[in-house]
């Protein structure tokens, strides 16, 4: 009976992925910014970003399945038409110009109808024009850390839920802290890592930086409409990687601005201290009177 569902499911996810049915949201199920257990296709785009990779991912889709299918019917027709039984006498033929010249140009050309699209779309993902905020994103093992420049340097910490918490969630997903957002925003995300290299993936909303130490990568996201969204750090990054889940909670730009007032009170304990001075190097930048500025025209 096992064998024979999953047989089915092997038939759903091959004839899906042969039609690209999942990209018209007949498999998906709604509400699904989480992956689901024998979900078929991409999670339903939440973003402007995640719905061109749709398109991108649709586009090759058809043109795969007509290479697949094109090349296969021409293995089933040699197969026939050249057997031994029916050619005898095989043609001695080693070159043929035409031939070559086509079989050169066609994948070029589909490699260009492919690579237009592609390039447009690793720009478009690249940045935004017109940010109307920023959020900081550093990767730590193994939680995130998320920061609001614009929203008086809100900082908090996000930390996935354990197991055997007595509180019901979403199993590796849900979290302590979730990154709050504004629905309909254009946010700039900027990625940077306090150790080891990580990764910012949310799939439903097309968001996938790196998080390396010592950089800092850029991309954006304009959530659709206010939901929970869910992704993973997708870079392997030590032993709890698979524990540092990403929860966006995207809300109205009005519960965002009443949220950042509760933030603010909130999150007033983590955010980062200033670095501390040793105790000399006080008493020494004490110790010297700041200099007077030169007057201006008085340097030979
Ligand atoms: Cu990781």
């Amino acid at each position: 009976m096992h064998f024979i569902r999953r047989l089915g499911a092997a038939f759903a996810l091959v004839a899906g992925a042969l039609v690209g049915v999942a990209e018209t949201g007949i498999i998906a199920p709604a509400l699904a910014q989480q992956p689901t257990p024998w979900q078929v296709g991409m999670q339903p785009a939440g973003s402007p970003v995640a719905q061109q990779i749709h398109s991108l991912h649709t586009l090759v889709l058809w043109i795969i399945t007509a290479v697949t299918i094109f090349v296969g019917a021409l293995i089933v027709y040699v197969l026939y038409r050249f057997s031994a039984k029916r050619n005898p006498v095989p043609s001695q033929l080693s070159h043929h110009t035409g031939l070559e010249v086509a079989w050169t140009l066609l994948p070029v050309l589909i490699l260009v109808v492919i690579a237009i699209p592609s390039f447009r779309l690793v720009y478009y993902e690249d940045r935004t024009a017109n940010a109307d905020m920023t959020i900081k994103v550093t990767g730590h093992q193994w939680y995130w850390e998320y920061s609001y420049p614009d929203h008086g340097n809100v900082d908090f910490s996000s930390y996935y839920i354990k197991d055997d918490d007595a509180t019901p969630h979403i199993r590796l997903l849900d979290v302590d802290n979730p990154l709050v957002l504004p629905a309909g925003k254009n946010i700039r995300i900027l990625t940077t890592s306090g150790d080891v290299i990580h990764s910012f993936f949310i799939p439903s909303l097309g968001v996938q930086r790196y998080a390396i130490p010592g950089r800092t990568i850029e991309t954006w996201v304009r959530i659709d409409k206010p939901g929970q969204y869910y992704g993973e750090c997708n870079q392997i990054c030590g032993t709890n990687h698979s524990f540092m889940p990403i929860s966006i909670k995207a809300v109205t730009p009005e519960d965002f601005a009443t949220w950042v007032e509760q933030a603010k009170t909130k999150f007033a304990s983590d955010a980062p201290a200033p670095m501390p001075v040793p105790a000399g190097r006080v008493a020494i930048a004490q110790a010297q009177p700041i200099p007077a500025p030169l007057p201006v025209g008085d340097a030979q």
